[in-house]
Parts: C-alpha cells; structure tokens; sequence
C-alpha cells in the first residue's frame, strides 16, 4: 500500500489497483503484454489473484462469468487494438447476457490515435466499444482513476447488469501524484446495485392476475438465478403451489427433482398453461419470442413478468401484469400480496403436468441404461447424471449443440448456479474460460461438458487449467464433427465435409502435454471410472469421451432454426 506520507508518490498504475481493491474487485483475468505487462505484475504483488489466459476472449468469458456468479463485475484485462478486440467479444456476450463485467484495455498514444499516424496498435477502441457494451470509459488522467472505477462498476450491476469497456492509454499509467493526493480521489462505491421494490398497484395488479389463473405457471431465468433471492424464490413456488420451468442456467435455483419442476413437460406447460409468471427471463427466441403454435391458442394467456429493466415489458407479448424490480424484492412482495387470498391451482391441471412429465422422465431413464457400442450420448449422460447427483457441489459447465441440449434435460441441476452455459448466444467457446472462473471464484469441483467442436474454440486454454491446477475436469463428448462425424462433402470432392474433424482425435494427449492427467474412454464404464477419480481427487483431467459419430441431430434441439434453400442442387 502506497504510504499517505508527505513527498511520497503514486501513479496510474497503483491508483487503478487500489480503486480496484477499494472496491473488492481483487481478482483480473487477463492476458499480458504492451502496455499493461507491469500492471499485471503490481497487481499480483499488492495481493490481487491475477490469472493469465492464452487468449483475451476466454479471459472475457472467465471475467462475465465471475461476475454472474458474485454480482460484482468480473475484470478482464488485455493489451491494445487486437487483444481489445478478442475481449470485446466477451464484453458483448456478458452484455447479452445481462452479467456484470469490465473490460480494461490498455491503448496506444492518444495523439498519434487522434491524427491516424500509425501507432503500435493504434485504433479508435473507445468509439469501437461503445455499441457492444452498456457503458464506455476513457481515463486520459491518473486523477480521474478513482470516479472511473466507481462509474464502472456502478454502470455493469446497477439495473440491468452489464459489460462496461474502460479505455486505459498506455501513458495514463505512468502518471505521478502525490500519494496522498492519490488516495483522496479513490472513490468506494455505496450500494452498487439498489434493491428495487415494485409499486403496490403493480402488486395488487399481479395478485388479481393469479386469483383468476386455472393453469398458472412460473418461468424462473438466469436473471433470477443472478439476484441470489434463492430462498423467497423457493418461499413463492412452494407457496403458490406453481409448477415452475426453469430455463438453463435457472435449473438449481429449486432442485430439478423438485416434486413442482415441470421441465419435464415443457411442451405441455407453456402450450396449457394460462398465467405465466416471468421471473428473470425474458420472452426471447429460447421461448419463441411467447408466440407460435408452442404457446397455444393466440390470446390465451395472461403474463405478469418481473424484470428489474421496465424496457423489457411489453418487448415480444403484452405483459399484463409487470413488476419491475429485482426479483426478490418482487417475489417477496408477491408473497406478501397473497396473504389471505386463495391463489391454490386445481389439481387437475397439477396433475396433467405431473402425468406428462413422470411419462417422459420414464421414457427417458430407460435410454440412459445402455451399452450400446458406440457409446451414444444417453449411456454417456447416465453416468454424468449420477456423477453430479453424487456430488451436487460440482458445477456444470456445458457446450455444443447435441451435447449440450442432451445433457441440459438429463443431467440434474441440484443447487444454484451450479449451471453454466452458452447462454442467450448460444455461443460456443464459453467452456474452459467458463470453468475457470467457477472454479477460481468458488473453489468447487468443475465437469465441463464439452462437444468436440465446443472445445476446439477454447481448448488452448486447458494449460491455463494445468498451470493454476484448478480442480477442473472436462469431458469432450467426440463424434468427430459439429453435430455429427458422418457427414459428407456436398461436391464430392477429395476434401473432408465442411462439418467433420480428424476421426478419433486424442483431445486426451492435449491435457497430457501440460501435466494433467488424460483419459480416452470408450464405453460407459471407463467413462465412470475416469470422472469418479477425477472427481475425487481434483486433478485437472480430460477425458475423451468417444460418442457415436451418427448419434446426433442437425443443430441439436433448434434444427428448425436453419434456413433451407428451395433450390437445392446438392
Ligand atoms: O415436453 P416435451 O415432450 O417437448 O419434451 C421436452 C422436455 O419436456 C423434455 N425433458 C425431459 N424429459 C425427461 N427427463 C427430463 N429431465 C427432461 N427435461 C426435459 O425434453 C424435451 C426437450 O426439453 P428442453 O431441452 O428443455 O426443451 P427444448 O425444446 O430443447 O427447449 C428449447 C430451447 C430453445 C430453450 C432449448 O433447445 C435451448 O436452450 N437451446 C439452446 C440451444 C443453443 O444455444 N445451442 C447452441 C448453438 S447451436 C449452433 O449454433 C452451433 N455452432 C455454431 C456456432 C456457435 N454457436 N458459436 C460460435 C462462436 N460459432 C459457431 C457450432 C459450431 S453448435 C456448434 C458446435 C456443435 O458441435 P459440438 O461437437 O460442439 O456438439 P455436438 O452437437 O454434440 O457434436
Ligand atoms: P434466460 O436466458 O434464463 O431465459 P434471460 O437472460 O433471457 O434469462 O433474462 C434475464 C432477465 O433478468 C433480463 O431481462 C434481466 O433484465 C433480468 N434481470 C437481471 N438481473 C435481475 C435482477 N436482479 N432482478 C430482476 N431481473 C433481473
Ligand atoms: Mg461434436
């Protein structure tokens, strides 16, 4: 810590740490080099965990990630123009996906920028930023370091949370001040993210909406999954007596073996149902934007929606009953709000859901029992499945396209945000930076759950894992391919199909090359054998999960998403 005594001197460089520190931000995800190098050095050595990556977007990822699973903004830290750049994706992607992050990037000298006279990596990032992110920020002087910091921070979680970029030229961080001058401008951010409470007519409004609902349910997002309010969620579920779907990363905010969980009846309750509760999600493509034959009849239903951001009402379907504010603020005055009325569902609609999803459940937990040769992704998720009800601490991270919509239904989620995954994107390469984070931010055992083609955008970053000996172990599900290893070259040429890869590649030896332990398993019970030691023992392990090349579906569960040419020549 810099010293308040007269004549001593800070610069950009300390002042940034200490704003960060200041403020609990006492973790950076980055990659090195021109101009930040020592920042990240001073950092590690005033007591910041500093955590080098290969690549700037998996560091961006780790960053939204931590900041999904904290509610304090993730930092990721990279160099100028090209490194910006990969990291931007990030920004974009925790934006989307409403997660709290800052981007800080080093730039190059601001007046050979200004004239375009060809600095090292010279470019115009805040201008560039600025439409991928909820807020940009440049510091042109280290005096500024403090009000920037706490603008930052302020702009990613307040309302709705999102990724903020903050420009640093690389001169700004050799800028003196007096220490104790330095010190005063620190600024500690108070109440970062208010608790926002809902108006009592909107309550009142949303209670009236429930009084009349036959087929109530309750829609339950990573929104929710990112307030922490577990337990009132759970208070209003169980009290209302809803069934609940819960979207990806919501899945553990209630166990999914929780008697109300009505995953398994998607279909059913979102075509039936006719009161929908929106908690922390929203009415997007993953929910086919609340219109089409999935939700039944046009008019059917009636939504009360809780979002902490007003814009969201009314963004795809009429909203009849919105409440904005956080989610527990909303939940808890739901709950209050019901005291005295009789809101309970007929049995006959709890049942019909019920019914449906025992039906499937069965249907499923008999394709999980095989030993089909090859291992297709059913005997694969069976033992993964066990592998988590085992141990319900490890979290799961999850990627692909069949890997991850299969292990999505099959695998249950047991406790909150023990669930990360390619998010409102769909973005593939989240996986290891993912993992990562998980595992630095919250010290538990991670299974990554990886397609082969998931991992190919972020593999690299498995010698990071080695080198942090992170207790992480992933689990590349192989058919060969993106979707499936069998497929052909279209011109009949020499050259393999746009979608396959080398057939039965070692992703195994790739772990091996950095100290972890690699394992290739070609039927469930290697597979067994090598998660549960990799499990117990937290070594960092991959393990090559042969998957049956013809076993997948075009595009997973969203196949309907592609576009097809009514003059195919093919
Ligand atoms: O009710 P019904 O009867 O309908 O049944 C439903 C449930 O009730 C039931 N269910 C259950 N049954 C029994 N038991 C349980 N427990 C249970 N739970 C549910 O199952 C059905 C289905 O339920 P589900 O899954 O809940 O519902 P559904 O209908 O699927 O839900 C709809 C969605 C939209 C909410 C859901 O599908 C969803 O969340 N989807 C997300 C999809 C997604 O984001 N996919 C990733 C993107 S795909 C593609 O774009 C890919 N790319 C291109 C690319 C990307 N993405 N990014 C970048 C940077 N570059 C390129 C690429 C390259 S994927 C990809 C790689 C793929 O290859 P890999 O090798 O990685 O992976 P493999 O495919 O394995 O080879
Ligand atoms: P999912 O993909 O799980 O359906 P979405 O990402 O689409 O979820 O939706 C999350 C929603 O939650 C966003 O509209 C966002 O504004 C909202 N949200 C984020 N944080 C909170 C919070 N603390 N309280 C209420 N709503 C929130
Ligand atoms: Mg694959």
């Amino acid at each position: 810590e810099p010293a308040s005594e007269e004549g001593e001197l800070t610069d950009g460089f300390h002042l940034l740490i200490d704003a960060l520190k200041l403020n609990g931000l006492n973790t950076i995800y980055n990659v090195p080099g021109i101009p930040i190098t020592d920042l990240g050095r001073y950092a590690q050595a005033q007591g910041m965990r500093v955590i080098s990556f290969r690549h700037e977007q998996h560091a961006g990822y780790a960053a939204s990630v931590a900041g999904f699973l904290t509610k304090k903004p993730g930092v990721c830290m990279t160099v100028s123009a090209p490194g910006f750049l990969n990291g931007l994706t990030a920004v974009a992607n925790a934006t989307t996906n409403c997660w709290p992050m800052i981007l800080i990037s080093g730039s190059s000298e601001r007046e050979i920028v200004d004239l375009a006279q060809g600095d090292y990596e010279e470019m115009d990032q805040l201008a560039i930023a600025r439409p991928f992110c909820k807020a940009a920020y440049r510091l042109n002087h280290a005096e500024d370091i403090g009000i920037a910091v706490a603008r930052a921070i302020r702009s990613a979680v307040s309302g709705r949370p999102g990724g903020v970029y903050l420009d640093i030229p690389g001169a700004m961080l050799g800028q003196v001040m007096k220490a104790a001058e330095g010190e005063k401008t620190l600024v500690k951010v108070i109440d970062p993210a208010p608790r926002t409470r809902p108006s009592e007519e909107a309550v009142a409004r949303a209670i009236d909406v429930m009084k009349t609902a036959e087929r109530p349910l309750i829609v339950i997002g990573k929104g929710a999954a990112y307030d922490q309010s577990d337990d009132v969620i759970r208070e209003l579920v169980e009290t209302t007596g809803y069934p609940f779907l819960p979207m990806s990363m919501a899945k553990g905010i209630l166990p999914d073996t929780h008697p109300q969980c009505a995953a398994a009846a998607r279909s059913l309750v979102l075509k039936e149902s006719d009161c929908v509760i929106m908690m922390g999600a929203r009415i997007n493509w993953l929910l086919s934007h609340g219109k089409g034959k999935q939700w039944g009849e046009p008019g059917s239903k009636r939504f009360i929606q809780i979002d902490i951001d007003p814009e969201e009402m009314d963004s795809n379907v009429e909203i009849a009953a919105p409440l904005v504010g956080d989610v527990g603020s909303c939940a808890r005055a739901l709950l209050d709000g019901m005291k005295g009325t009789d809101i309970a569902p007929p049995k006959e609609w709890l049942d019909a859901v019920n019914s449906k999803a025992t039906a499937n459940m069965e249907k499923m937990s008999a394709r999980l029992q095989n030993n089909n040769d090859p291992m297709d992704y059913h005997a694969a998720l069976g033992v993964l499945k066990q592998a988590i009800t085992d141990r319900p601490d490890t979290i799961l991270v999850n990627e692909g396209a069949n890997t991850l919509d299969m292990a999505r239904s099959i695998i249950n989620i047991h406790k909150p945000r023990h669930r990360i995954d390619v998010g409102t994107w769909g973005v593939m390469g989240i996986g290891m930076g993912a993992a990562i984070a998980a595992a630095v931010e919250t010290g538990q055992q991670v299974l990554a759950v990886e397609g082969d083609s998931a991992f190919g955008f972020c593999g690299m970053e498995v010698e990071t894992i080695c080198r942090y000996n992170l207790p992480v172990c992933i689990v590349i599900f192989n058919n060969n391919g993106i979707y499936r290893g069998d497929g052909e070259n279209w011109g009949g040429g020499d050259d393999p199909a746009t979608t396959v890869f080398v057939k039965d590649a070692r992703y195994d030896k790739m772990m091996e090359a950095f100290g972890g332990k690699g394992v290739w398993a070609k039927n469930p019970d290697e597979l067994r054998q090598a998660v549960e030691e990799a499990l117990s023992s937290g070594v960092p392990t991959l393990i090559n999960a042969a998957i049956d090349p013809a076993a997948g579906k075009e595009s997973g569960n969203i196949g309907n998403l592609n576009p097809s040419s009514v003059v195919a020549q093919a």
